[in-house]
């Protein structure tokens, strides 16, 4: 297959159940938002760990998620990294898929219509290979009807510039929001997806909120890596890959601590390794307004309409009311 091709992704479309709010077993109001964007509920997929969503729709009714986040989707269709693409670590998962995908054109046509149709709400995840790219794909997306949020997915690497990843230098990441921003004539927040790679990410994070973010994504996955001993070379295809699930948990908590004490206004779409409701209300308190929900998905499809519903039991048994009451509750007030 040449680099262009991308193998057929059709998957036929399934019916959905018929139509259900989380049954969160007690009266606690899980409604949240980011930024301007208001959430039925604060459990939304992961970029790249639902493709665009319509998989999902045989395990629940994806229209009662927080949000869809479909998998970052580039300018042209991308083949992506060589096999093998995952290995297993313990707790967590090497990933590293490259951003297969089909380009934005097939996207529109094939993905977001079928979201926009069954009314679910979608953040698209954008990446480039340059800053000019991000550019574009703002531009083509702006008027599109059906978009929630932009994600911007700043944790791939900048061909342009020794393939340095753009999230995990603040003029980078910088250069890219602005980028996007200037294109980005729709009122719906754009949100940056930060990397744990960093040495602070209060400075990302600042970076991207003065060149006029409304919010963030974090965090993607942490960069590693296996070693076959059988071979005596590295497991994954591509060598490295994006390590995701319980075992980055506490590396993403205290990303989210550190950036909501230093921003406390900024809204953050929290996600690494949650897999229970008490998984996701350490990123509540931690700061985040939302979560999403990553690798869990691929062993329990279930798993963010379950997470909700846990949620929700875990904040009653703590004597909340109401989500959004315990958002930063473990920071000093
Ligand atoms: O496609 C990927 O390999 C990938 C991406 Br774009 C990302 O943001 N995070 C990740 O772990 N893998």
């Amino acid at each position: 297959m040449s680099d262009l091709e991308t193998p057929d992704q059709e998957i036929p479309a399934r019916k959905m159940p018929a139509r259900k709010i989380p049954d969160v077993s007690s009266s606690i109001d899980l409604t949240t938002s980011l930024g301007s964007l208001q959430l039925q509920a604060p459990t939304a997929t992961a970029s790249g760990c639902a493709a665009a969503g319509r998989e999902l729709a045989q395990f629940g009714d994806v229209r009662t998620l927080g949000a869809v986040v479909t998998k970052s989707i580039m300018k042209n269709p991308r083949s992506g990294r060589p096999t093998p693409r995952m290995a297993e670590t313990p707790s967590g998962m090497l990933n590293s898929i490259g951003l297969q995908g089909p380009g934005i054109e097939a996207f529109l046509e094939k993905d977001l219509s079928w979201l926009t149709e069954n009314g679910v709400t979608t953040i698209v995840s954008i990446a480039g290979n340059n800053v000019d790219e991000f550019g574009e794909l703002a531009n083509r997306l702006k008027d599109v009807p059906g978009i929630a949020a932009l994600e911007v997915n700043i944790s791939c690497p900048n061909v342009e510039s020794r393939g340095q990843v753009f999230a995990c230098n603040p003029f980078s990441a910088a250069s890219v929001i602005e980028t996007v921003r200037r294109e980005w004539t729709s009122s719906a927040p754009i949100l940056a997806k930060l990397s744990p790679d960093v040495t602070d990410i209060v400075e990302i994070a600042q970076s991207v909120v003065e060149a006029g973010v409304d919010g963030v994504s974090m965090i993607n996955t942490l960069l590693g890596m296996v070693i076959d001993l059988d071979r005596m070379k590295p497991m994954l295809g591509g060598r490295t890959g994006g390590l995701s699930g319980p075992a980055i948990r506490p590396v993403a908590v205290r990303a989210v601590y550190q950036v909501h004490a230093a921003l406390p206004q900024l809204p953050i779409l929290g996600m690494g390794g949650i897999r229970t409701g008490h998984d996701a209300l350490e990123f509540i308190a931690a700061g985040a307004s939302a979560v999403s929900i990553g690798t869990v998905v691929f062993g329990d499809p279930g798993a963010p309409w379950r997470i909700a519903d846990e949620l929700g039991a875990e904040l009653a048994k703590r004597g909340f009311t109401k989500l959004t009451d315990a958002i930063g509750a473990a920071h000093e007030r």
